[in-house]
């Protein structure tokens, strides 16, 4: 980043240039992906074929071409996937959705001409490129430092490279990711059981204990900065159900025990169209009062929270002010979109200043986190020149300096002091 000059900034033009380096410059912690360090093989999606079949344009051509079904799609093999969706929704529609766009950027910036024979001239680039050549490529670009992963322990191909002890990219971190845990304890059940935590289908002390051990076991392997579940738009807490039984006795001790935040995702409706598989999931409003006692009965819990719904939106920002151990997060899925994330970020810097973490990616496939980072890092730096501006208009000595600590504050700083 280029020096600074310690006078204050008094023209709106001036701001808007410290805007513009500091958030160019600031390297982001990716708080949540669904991508893998290059140890994790297959685990990893990585190339144009992948980027192009990504579950949010599933979603797109299946209504925009319907003459081939959901089960027509999903018979095809990747490659074809991918060429049906580039014709249906870049070459015979103009690609003006955010995903699609998303694409665009990031054939763009990998020096790939943004035009209908972009598919072709991807493969062609992609052709020599190895997994971890793109890994280095992809990091610079997007100009994140750490990405954190979605660990969970439950899944079979997962879980056997964590016991094969991988050699795991630093700039990759873990969190684990325990929905089979809460939402479908009946499944768990007969996966602990087989992973050699003998635990009974009705709440037990012994049982209680052998979950603990299993969270604890996990832990010591993965090292997760956080433990980190999804939930449905009607979480209850507390309630007469498995989920609440597994929160009390086992999740809050593990993470005020162990000092690790517990992050929760919530809004989804699950595969409201089941035929579109990954891309069949809704959303639903959450009643947040469970929130509220959560935060409230757990002082010493931190809660890492995005929600789902944009109707949540600032009721989370309230309940985030009302405890210091509640710090927002993300604009989620449905909400990553120019229109939301500008809404929710001029929302968060109103009632909560700098203390909320304003993105995260969620890339499925590793060449997402360009496009991602760079359409985010576009609508936050214009809010904060809208408020800075505001700020400055009352006479405060705005300086390069302190733009560059709020920015930092936001893309690293504050997730990385609150799982300290
Ligand atoms: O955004 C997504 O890709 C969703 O499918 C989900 O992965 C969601 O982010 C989640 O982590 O459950
Ligand atoms: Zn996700």
């Amino acid at each position: 980043m280029p020096p600074t000059d310690l006078k204050p900034l008094r023209t709106p033009k001036a701001i808007a240039e410290a805007v513009d380096r500091a958030v160019a410059y600031t390297p982001s912690t990716d708080m949540h992906t669904h991508l893998y360090t290059p140890a994790f093989g297959s685990l990893l999606l990585w190339g144009v074929d992948e980027l192009v079949t990504y579950h949010y344009l599933i979603a797109e051509v299946l209504r925009t071409n319907r003459s081939v079904s959901s089960e027509d799609y999903w018979a095809m093999p990747l490659a074809r996937r991918a060429e049906h969706i580039w014709r249906v929704l870049f070459v015979e529609n103009e690609p003006i959705s955010e995903a699609r766009r998303g694409v665009l950027t990031t054939l763009a910036k990998l020096g790939i001409t943004a035009g209908p024979n972009g598919l072709a001239e991807a493969r062609e680039y992609f052709r020599d490129v190895t997994v971890e050549q793109h890994v280095d490529t992809v990091l610079r670009l997007s100009n994140a430092r750490s990405v954190v992963m979605t660990n969970d322990p439950f899944d079979d191909a997962e879980r056997a490279v964590w016991l094969s002890e991988p050699d795991p990219d630093p700039r990759f971190r873990a969190a684990m990711r325990i929905d089979l845990l809460l939402n479908s304890w009946e499944a768990a059940t007969a996966k602990l059981r087989a992973m050699g935590y003998p635990v009974s289908p009705v709440f037990t002390r012994a049982t209680y204990a052998e979950i603990r051990r299993f969270l604890d076991d996990w832990a010591e392997r993965m090292d997760p900065l956080y433990l980190a579940v999804s939930l449905p738009y009607d979480f209850t807490y507390p309630a007469d159900d498995a989920r609440s039984r597994i929160i009390a006795n086992c999740v809050l001790p593990f993470c005020r025990e162990r000092g690790i935040p517990f992050a929760m995702m919530v809004g989804v409706k699950r595969l409201i169209n089941p035929a579109l598989q990954l891309a069949g999931d809704g959303v639903g409003l959450w009643d947040m009062r469970s929130l509220e006692r959560l935060c409230a009965g757990n002082p010493d819990v931190r809660f890492l929270v995005t929600v789902l719904a944009r109707e949540n939106q600032h009721e989370l920002c309230v309940t985030a002010r009302k405890f210091p151990n509640l710090l927002p997060f993300g604009c989620w899925w449905f909400l990553n979109d120019p229109s939301l994330i500008l809404e929710m970020t001029r929302m968060r810097v109103e009632l909560l200043g700098f203390s909320f973490v304003p993105q995260h990616s969620d890339a499925r496939v590793l060449d997402q986190l360009i496009y991602k980072w760079a359409h985010s890092r576009a609508l936050i730096a214009t809010v904060l020149k809208e408020k800075y501006a505001d700020l400055a208009a009352t006479g405060w000595p705005l300086t390069e300096e302190a733009i560059r600590r709020d920015v930092q504050q936001l893309f690293a700083g504050n997730l990385e002091a609150f799982v300290a």
